[in-house]
């Protein structure tokens, strides 16, 4: 099922679940080789969501502010290489929303424990606002809060559930959005976690 949540803005309902152990398989490697972490905003605080990321480069956060790395700031390395299972959705799902020829150069994993939240925020660290985003939700579900252009515009809300696959493009692009504080919960396949894949063009 398909579902238009703004011009823009598909939602897939389900559409990685058929490669749900090879992604999830996927991750774990990643972690691997580049751990999951939670990063400091430039205001000094942790973040409640684990991060990690694969890719040509990968999103991080520290005092200095927030950026695009080549490398990983943890091991001095680079960051994982990209497996093909993720990048072969990303492109898919994109082609599917209208995008087509979406080649992400990055994938930032966001690791959800009960009770991390991430705040209403924008996506604007990418180099071509043009690109669209691709975001696949895995594990517990979450409700995920979508805002407009500005922060004060009115935010609808959505459960984003196993599976789940969101195309951001064109004018959604640089639309507010956040995720709840995560509830208890057990899922077969992760167990007490939501993991998040987020594919972005961002050099
Ligand atoms: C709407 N992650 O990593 S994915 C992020 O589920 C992020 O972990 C959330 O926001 C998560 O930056 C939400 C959905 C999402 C991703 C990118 C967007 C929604 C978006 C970009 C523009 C508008
Ligand atoms: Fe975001």
């Amino acid at each position: 099922a398909r579902l238009a949540l703004a011009e823009g803005a598909l939602l897939l309902r389900g559409h990685a679940v058929a490669s749900q152990d090879r992604l999830l398989a996927a991750i774990e490697q990643v972690a691997l080789a580049a751990p999951f972490r939670n990063m400091v905003t430039p205001g000094g605080r942790a973040m409640s969501v684990a991060m990690t990321n694969c890719g040509c480069a990968g999103w991080v956060t520290d005092r200095r502010g927030y950026r695009y790395d080549p490398l990983d700031p943890e091991t001095g390395r680079p960051w994982p290489e990209m497996p093909g299972c993720f990048a072969d959705l990303a492109t898919d799902a994109a082609r599917d929303a209208g995008y087509p020829g979406f080649r992400p150069d990055a994938c930032l994993i966001n690791r959800y424990a009960p009770g991390a939240r991430m705040g209403l925020h924008q996506d604007r660290d990418e180099r071509d606002l043009a690109q669209p985003i691709v975001s696949v939700s895995l594990g517990l579900p979450a409700m995920f809060q979508f805002g407009g252009r500005r922060r004060n515009d009115p935010v609808a809300k959505y459960p984003l559930l196993h599976g789940d696959v969101l195309v951001w493009g064109g004018p959604s692009r640089l639309n507010h959005h956040g995720i709840l504080t995560l509830r208890d919960g057990v899922h077969p396949k992760t167990g007490a976690l939501r993991l998040n894949l987020t594919f972005r063009h961002a050099l």
